[in-house]
């Protein structure tokens, strides 16, 4: 690396020399790329840190209400290009970085993709709190400083294989160390009686120790902060065992202490790590409620007023101990009385769902939380007969079978519950809560998700964004209900072609790429057909690989029947223990094997499976994506975020009317969205249909062949049968309704092929999908949060 030190330096430029100089400790000559980056990233977040002051003076000075958004994940991913997109900073410091002799894109690809989270649920978190600071709601996030987050996923002979994460080896750039906000969590003991309240004495505790992140919204208008906790001993040492040579049982303290914060929970189906991940919940949320109420002190005097100066989201049912934690604090420590302590921290608190599966609505055992929350089981055990004396008509128990029932007790303690789309709220209120709802008919709002437009159009797409710039002005990056503007230009010829100009420019980034990294080529002209997220049943990639196999039976019976050219790409982890959905990405990658090195079929059909699935790959592929892949079982995926991203994009949906699917379809118009497979209702009755699988094979001779090509070992010639689980299964129980739903999407597949034929229709529906798709900025749903949830204003005139 060499500076080029004739030309003089710009302030940008000064400034990184000087953190390369006094922060990092290098000089030029020995800068490596890491050094380079590092320099500029702390360049860049002195420029936030103006913001950031301001804002907390400001939201201190207002005494305004604040958010806090409790969250086990937040998937923030890359952090670099989105501060230089929303300091409106990035060219300049392209320029700059190139004027030291750089590559800016080698720069910002240094910086490691921090995957604290598995998936929609952390990355929804991630745009909230991007939307928050854009909006200038005073919010602060909390969540873990997970020391590995979601592993790494690579290939051995077709099967997922697991490494672990190490985005802290090197030094994290944007957070600052916050020893000074330290607090005692415990765990275990007992608790003695003091008249109505309680003393409990802990048999262990950890310190929770705080990291803090800026997160600066669009044009720095305002900027929050991401407050992770990290875990360590209170005693780090045992000296005494130290000093008799004892030295792993000396730090052993220090090791228990920090496992509590180790590892992202990576696996949403074994029962292993139980306790670890029920302490890991109450470490984040007791540290978080403790630093809530320091500063509801440090601000306001009345404790009775809490729920005017506080809302508390909590992300799903990780934090739900946030409900008799706060009870414990108000009554217990503070002296209130029980159903004053119970009242307040309802009108507090607020829960999210994100799931109708069973195996994902979280239970503990009563004799783990008796184990290790003994004061907190009690006061659940309370909060459970005071809701059943009120209600003796309609029994609701939080406690049954042993097991607490972390969504009954979230919904008991909330003041709101929300679901993330119009579809899943309904069956929210019909099944997991329907006798809750009943009860408490006000509680249940709808707050469909969204997404961030600067990170998710704007940074990940600056070719789509400088053309809509263009034709409608850039108010929409701030404000994206604007795209609407674009659709009175969607005539224009010029506009036409630089959209597909711009696609087909993103595609041949990406087939660069791929070849250059996975040693596959990619035609740039054929349809790039994409599925992106978690390996899940209920998500059915495995029907989109079906239908390539009868796909590819199809072409090879005729090859001259003028097929359309495509490109099949898959990305996504599936959770260590959950041995089908690795099964999936094994059939995945044994047919990609076969079908590309066919060489009759694979000028019309590739498939690629993309390993390590994350935030900086999302940016990379959406944006150069035709067709998105929204398949689920109606009924299954709560929302989907990807959906809006690549409609956004710019790219056309093949799916169910499942989650946010049916509001993207209301949006974008039935014409311009691919709808195939039954509805909800029709998912349910299938099901009770005997022999569902066997009835919808027998009808279809091209579902009938593709299985049993997997069945017959067709792609997996050194181990015929290793795709009999997967064959029986779909040809018996089939709970996810594969066979059911596959005759409809071979049809609505082929409708895609004949529409991508004619090039300028599917431009236009393309544009058609990006010009309405404004209604998904997370902006939008953070209002909604802040009007029907929060009770909390913008301290930003007009945002
Ligand atoms: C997702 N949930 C939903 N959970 O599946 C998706 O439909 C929705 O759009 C998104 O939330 C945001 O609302 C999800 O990502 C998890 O990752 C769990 C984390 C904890 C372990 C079990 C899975």
């Amino acid at each position: 690396m060499t500076y080029q030190d004739a030309r003089p330096a710009t302030g940008l430029q000064d400034a990184i020399l000087r953190h390369l100089t006094y922060t990092i400790g290098k000089d030029t000559a020995h800068a490596t790329l890491h050094d380079w980056r590092m320099a500029l990233s702390y360049a860049v977040r002195d420029k936030i840190v103006d913001s950031w002051f301001v804002s907390t003076r400001t939201a201190y000075e207002a005494g305004a209400k604040r958010v806090y958004y409790l969250s086990m994940e937040f998937l923030i991913g890359r952090l670099l290009g989105d501060a230089l997109v929303n300091l409106r900073f990035d060219a300049e410091a392209k320029a700059a970085v190139e004027g030291l002799g750089l590559s800016f894109d080698a720069v910002l690809h240094d910086e490691p993709d921090a995957a604290l989270g598995n998936g929609g649920l952390g990355r929804l978190a991630a745009c909230f709190l991007e939307s928050l600071s854009t909006l200038a709601c005073p919010a602060m996030g909390y969540g873990i400083r997970y020391e590995h987050g979601l592993f790494r996923q690579s290939f051995e002979d077709g099967r997922q294989i697991e490494q672990p994460e190490t985005w802290l080896q090197q030094r994290h750039a944007w957070e600052f160390e916050r020893p000074e906000a330290m607090y005692r969590v415990g765990f275990g003991g007992h608790v003695a009686d003091q008249d109505d309240r309680a003393v409990w004495t802990p048999a262990e505790a950890v310190l929770a120790e705080a990291h803090d992140t800026p997160v600066v919204g669009w044009q720095a208008r305002w900027t929050n902060t991401l407050r992770l906790w990290g875990a360590r001993a209170g005693d780090p040492l045992d000296l005494k065992r130290f000093n008799h040579g004892d030295y792993v049982g000396a730090a052993a303290a220090e090791m228990l202490a920090r496992s509590i914060s180790r590892v992202l929970y990576p696996d949403d189906t074994t029962p292993a790590g139980k306790e670890l991940r029920l302490k890991q919940e109450y470490f984040f949320t007791a540290a978080s409620l403790h630093d809530i109420l320091r500063r509801f002190d440090s601000e306001h005097g009345d404790i009775r007023a809490l729920p005017d100066k506080v809302a508390i989201q909590l992300n799903d049912t990780h934090p739900a101990i946030a409900g008799p934690e706060l009870v414990r604090l108000l009554h217990d420590e503070r002296g209130l009385p029980f159903d004053e302590a119970v009242d307040l921290a309802r009108r507090t608190l607020n829960y999210t769902n994100h799931t109708l599966l069973p195996e994902a609505l979280e239970k503990w055992p009563v004799d783990l939380m008796r184990h290790l929350l003994p004061r907190h089981m009690m006061l659940i055990d309370r909060i459970d007969a005071d809701h059943a004396a009120h209600f003796p008509a309609r029994p609701t128990p939080i406690v049954a079978d042993g097991e607490v029932n972390m969504g009954t007790l979230s919904f008991v303690m909330a003041n709101r519950v929300n679901g993330v789309s119009a579809l899943h709220t309904e069956l929210v209120k019909q099944t997991v809560f329907a006798d809750l709802h009943a009860l408490h008919p006000e509680r249940i709002v709808n707050q469909t998700n969204g997404v961030t437009p600067r990170r998710w159009l704007h940074a990940c797409n600056p070719r789509l964004s400088g053309i809509i710039t263009g034709a409608i002005g850039e108010g929409w990056v701030g404000d994206l209900e604007q795209l609407s503007g674009l659709e009175p230009h969607l005539d224009d010829a010029g506009l036409q072609d630089a959209i597909a100009g711009a696609k087909r420019a993103n595609k041949v980034d990406l087939s660069n790429w791929v070849s250059a990294t996975h040693g596959v080529s990619l035609d740039p002209d054929a349809m790039f057909d994409v599925q992106i997220k978690r390996i899940h049943e209920y998500k059915r990639q495995h029907l989109n690989i079906l239908e390539a196999v009868a796909l590819w039976q199809a072409i090879r019976a005729n090859p001259n029947a003028g097929w359309t050219p495509r490109v099949k790409i898959f990305g996504g982890k599936a959770a260590p223990g959950y041995v089908f959905a690795k099964k999936i990405i094994h059939l995945i990658n044994d047919v990609a094997r076969v079908l590309n090195a066919d060489p009759v079929t694979s000028p019309f059909l590739k498939v690629v499976f993309l390993p390590n699935y994350n935030v900086t790959l999302a940016e990379r592929l959406i944006p150069a994506s035709d067709l998105s892949e929204q398949v689920s079982t109606a009924g299954k995926e709560a929302s989907g975020t990807g959906n809006m991203k690549f409609a956004l994009n710019g790219a056309l949906t093949v799916g169910t009317l499942d989650g946010a699917n049916v509001e993207i379809r209301d949006h974008v118009g039935a014409e311009n969205f691919f709808l195939f497979g039954m509805t909800a209702p029709e998912v349910v009755a299938r099901r009770a249909v005997p022999d569902h699988a066997g009835q919808a094979i027998a009808a279809d001779p091209r579902l009938a062949a593709a299985l049993e090509a997997i069945h017959q070992g067709a792609f997996s010639s050194d181990d015929p049968n290793r795709y009999h689980d997967i064959t029986g299964n779909l040809r018996g129980p089939d709970y996810f309704l594969v066979c059911s739903d596959f005759t409809d999407y071979w049809r609505a597949q082929r409708a895609v092929d004949a529409a991508y034929r004619d090039g300028a229709h599917w431009t236009r529906m393309a544009a058609l999908n990006t010009a309405r798709s404004g209604w998904f900025s997370s902006d939008r749903t953070i209002r909604g949060y802040m009007a029907d949830i929060w009770g909390a204003t913008s301290l930003r005139p007009g945002a």
